[in-house]
């Protein structure tokens, strides 16, 4: 068993840690932030993970969490990849995580990018780290792998936040090698806990594979708005024309909502933009009207409450998907901010957020009952589960903007 290193204990680095650790190797899972460290170390996820405090457990003193990279045959980078300045790829956090690997970094070793990002950036961090260790020894991208050389590899996580643990067991994995040898290499890590398949690729084919994954969700969700705004415009409804459009065999239209939110499908279609922006049109297009949803939707309640001098507005679901609790990018949150910054009076249900973020001074969190019952407008941006049980006679003399289709059933 090897001495594994993973820098970044968030969403995916730290059920990565996990799932190592229970594989028999000895973990160092590195954070910056003090209190991430504290809590790993005592045992606790701190994340919306179904299973992770249990493995956790199970992984005892085979995961220990520190501040700063330890020696390890294998280190994986697991740490953000926000967008940044005028929408390219913020890659401080994997410049810093590189800067903090490399001291430690030993002949033979392999360093593995897990984080989303744009092609070509496998390259500059073997760049990195070499100018970092002129003593050591890297491949040039598709070249041979020399005598105890550094392994650097590309191998994109894919798994949806709520389901981390068994997709990172089950989902195939693209393992894309700087230089001949290192994929492979870098394949024997994730031997011990992935029982899908290993494919090993070039370094630059996984850093697109990965963007046209998020690419190809985030277009085909951008259709579903699209048509959801078409039929606006006709009168008709958008979830009876896709029902019937999805009868034909070849068809499968996603549902439209209150528009793309998260960390990944919101930003990483981006960074194809970002790297090809002569080509990638319609990928730019897709994150336009994805981006642009949440504003129609604010039109339809802006709408919907013109007859109500001071409108009351319950806005169900705050989270940028059903089921899990995660705000980011969250268009539910855009939606519930303009109608606060209108001068409505704004009530949040959701029943995975605790806390009100500072994005929406000023609205209240309530149980859904109580919000509809008191609202004029009652904004439906999140088809939670617990949603689908509400009585339908509480909607009954609302005026009602279902932007998720959860009282079609
Ligand atoms: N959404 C719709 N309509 C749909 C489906 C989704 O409006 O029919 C919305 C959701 O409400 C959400 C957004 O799209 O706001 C994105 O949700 P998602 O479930 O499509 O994706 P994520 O961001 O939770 O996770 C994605 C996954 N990628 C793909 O499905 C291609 C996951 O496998 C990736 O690992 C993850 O991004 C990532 O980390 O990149």
């Amino acid at each position: 068993m090897s001495d594994v290193c993973v820098v970044g204990l968030g969403h995916v680095g730290l059920p990565t840690a996990a799932l190592l650790a229970e594989a028999g190797h000895r973990v160092v899972g590195c954070d910056t932030a003090p209190e991430v460290v504290a809590r790993v170390n005592a045992g606790r996820a701190g994340l919306h993970e179904p299973g992770l405090d249990a493995l956790l457990a199970r992984a005892g003193e085979r995961l220990r969490a520190q501040a700063v990279p330890a020696a390890a045959e294998f280190h994986l980078i697991t740490v953000p990849t926000p967008l940044g300045e005028v929408r390219r790829a913020d890659l401080s956090h994997v410049w810093a995580a590189a800067d903090a690997v490399a001291p430690v970094l030993r002949a033979g070793d392999c360093v593995i990018l897990e984080s989303t990002v744009p092609v070509g950036t496998t390259e500059r961090l073997a760049a990195r780290l070499a100018g970092r260790r002129p003593d050591l020894v890297f491949p040039a991208h598709g070249g041979p792998s020399l005598p105890g050389c550094v392994h650097v590899a590309h191998c994109p996580e894919r798994v949806m936040p709520g389901r981390a643990l068994h997709e990172l067991v089950h989902n195939d994995r693209v393992i894309g090698g700087l230089g001949a040898g290192c994929a492979a290499r870098a394949a024997e890590v994730y031997r011990g806990f992935v029982r899908g398949a290993p494919v090993l690729a070039d370094c630059r084919m996984a850093e697109l594979v990965k963007l046209a994954e998020n690419a190809f969700r985030d277009v085909n969700i951008a259709f579903a708005n699209e048509l959801a705004a078409v039929c606006g415009r006709f009168g008709l409804d958008v979830w009876q024309a896709i029902g019937l459009a999805n009868r034909h065999p070849r068809v499968n239209v996603l549902s439209p909502g209150a528009g793309v939110g998260g960390h990944c499908v919101a930003v990483d279609p981006w960074f194809l933009v970002e790297g090809a922006p002569e080509e990638a049109r319609l990928v730019r297009a897709a994150r336009e009207v994805n981006d642009a949803t949440p504003h129609r939707v604010v039109a339809q309640l802006r709408q919907a409450a013109a007859r109500f001098a001071a409108p009351r507005v319950a806005c169900l679901g705050l989270a940028y998907k059903p089921d899990v609790g995660d705000l980011r990018e969250s268009p539910a949150v855009v939606i519930a901010e303009a109608l606060l910054r209108e001068g409505m009076a704004v009530s949040v249900c959701d029943p995975f957020v605790a806390r009100l973020p500072d994005a929406v001074v000023g609205a209240v969190l309530r149980d859904p009952a109580a919000a509809i019952a008191e609202a004029d407008v009652v904004a439906i941006l999140v088809a939670h589960t617990a949603f689908r049980g509400l009585d339908r006679a509480l909607f009954g003399g609302k005026a009602v903007v279902d932007a998720v289709g959860l009282l079609r059933g």
